[in-house]
């Protein structure tokens, strides 16, 4: 049952998917398509995705993409530890939360903060301090509301959920920052989350290596 994922391992949805697949267990090739030099625009990323992103996955001839179907078939297509809470309301709001760190938090942490402080240097340039200030103030709210949120040792329980496996990418990268860190710091029952997601496998074998 061969599975691939298409993207690179800088890449933060990328890494949600491949958590998803470690956690349940599943062999997967991981094709590094490099988005940064152009080619989740070639024609044959673009027959995976439409929009020219990442992930996209394979299984068996099947293709996906969207991160959250993603890591919902994972889940729910191959044996392993249930990555998705049985009743109703702690599973609404893992899905909750996907949608925050979707809709909100992912675009504040990796494409305001994240990307000014450590990528534009990185690449010659001057970070933009408006963007990192517009950006803080979202992270600063989303960390709130998600820490408000928060039912157990972990986002959604005492048991990891697709939730942990959503948001911590998009963290790795906030901490890399001097505000994101400081701001991160500063919640504790997060921060106890962020030490006890950091002791697991998955976590240790996909941490992106930059530079
Ligand atoms: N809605 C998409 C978002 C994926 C996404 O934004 N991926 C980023 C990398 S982490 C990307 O491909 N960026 C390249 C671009 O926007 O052109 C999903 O859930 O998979």
């Amino acid at each position: 049952m061969p599975v691939t994922l298409h993207g690179p391992s800088y890449s933060t949805y990328a890494r949600t998917a491949r958590l998803a697949l470690e956690e349940k267990g599943v062999a997967y090739e991981l094709n590094e398509v490099d988005i940064l030099s152009g080619k989740g625009h070639a024609p044959e990323h673009l027959a995976r995705q439409p929009w020219g992103k990442v992930p996209a996955f394979e299984h068996d001839g099947f293709g996906l993409f969207e991160t959250f179907a993603i890591t919902r078939y994972v889940d729910e297509a191959f044996p392993g530890p249930a990555l998705q809470p049985a009743d109703a309301k702690p599973r609404a709001r893992m899905t909750q939360i996907c949608g925050i760190v979707d809709s909100y938090a992912y675009g504040a942490m990796v494409g305001k903060v994240f990307w000014q402080e450590v990528i534009v240097p990185m690449q010659g340039g001057q970070p933009d301090a408006g963007l990192i200030a517009d950006g803080m103030k979202t992270v600063e709210r989303s960390l709130d509301v998600i820490e408000g949120l928060m039912g157990g040792e972990l986002l959604c329980g005492n048991a990891v959920t697709l939730a942990d496996l959503h948001l911590l990418p998009p963290v790795e990268y906030l901490r890399m920052t001097k505000g994101g860190a400081a701001a991160f710091a500063a919640r504790p029952k997060l921060s106890a989350w962020w030490e006890r997601m950091n002791q697991r496998p998955s976590v240790v074998g996909t941490r992106p290596k930059l530079g």
